[in-house]
C-alpha cells in the first residue's frame, strides 16, 4: 500500500452510538479520500491475528472479545501525511486525554471503547490494509 494510505475501523462502540455517519463526515472534511471501505464482523481469529502485537498485554483478552462484539466498519484512507494527520485526528487512546475535537474527544465511550482505530506506522498501514481487503478492493 501506498506511503500517502492509512487504515481504519470504526469500531462496535461507534456502531452502537450511531456516530458512523458524523464520523465519517469528518474524515472526509479534513481531507482524506476513502480508498476501501467495507462493513464486517470481525471473527475472533481476526481480532486476535489484528491486534497480535497486544497478546501479551492484560486487556487483550477484553479488547479481543469487544472488537468481535458487533460490526466494524473497515477503510483505507488517503492523504498526504495520512498516519500522522490521522492519528492527529482520532486523539489519544483514552477519550479522557484526547484533544478537544477530535473523534475520540468527540465520540469514544472509554479507552478500551474508543471508537476509531487508526495505523501507527506506514508499515501497520500497508499489514492492517491487506489484512481486511483484498486487491481488487482498494482503489
Ligand atoms: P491505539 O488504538 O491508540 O493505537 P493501542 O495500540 O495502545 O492504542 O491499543 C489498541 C487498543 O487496545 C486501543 O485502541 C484500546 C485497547 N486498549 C489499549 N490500552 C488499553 C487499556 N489499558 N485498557 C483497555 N483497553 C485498552
Ligand atoms: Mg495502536
Amino acid at each position: 500500500m501506498a506511503t500517502n494510505r492509512t487504515f481504519t475501523m470504526l469500531k462496535p462502540d461507534a456502531l452502537e452510538s450511531g456516530n458512523t455517519g458524523k464520523i465519517i463526515d469528518l474524515i472526509l472534511s479534513k481531507g482524506f479520500q476513502i480508498k476501501a471501505m467495507k462493513f464486517t464482523v470481525l471473527t475472533e481469529a481476526q481480532a486476535k491475528e489484528f491486534y497480535i502485537e497486544h497478546a501479551e498485554r492484560p486487556f487483550y483478552g477484553e479488547l479481543v472479545e469487544y472488537m468481535t462484539s458487533g460490526p466494524i466498519i473497515a477503510a483505507i484512507l488517503e492523504k498526504d501525511n495520512a498516519v500522522a494527520d490521522f492519528r492527529a485526528l482520532i486523539g489519544a487512546t483514552d477519550p479522557a486525554e484526547a484533544a478537544e475535537g477530535t473523534i475520540r474527544k468527540l465520540y469514544a465511550e472509554s479507552k478500551g471503547r474508543n471508537a476509531v482505530h487508526g495505523s501507527d506506522s506506514d508499515e501497520s498501514a500497508a499489514r492492517e490494509g491487506v489484512f481486511h481487503f483484498a486487491a481488487n478492493e482498494i482503489f
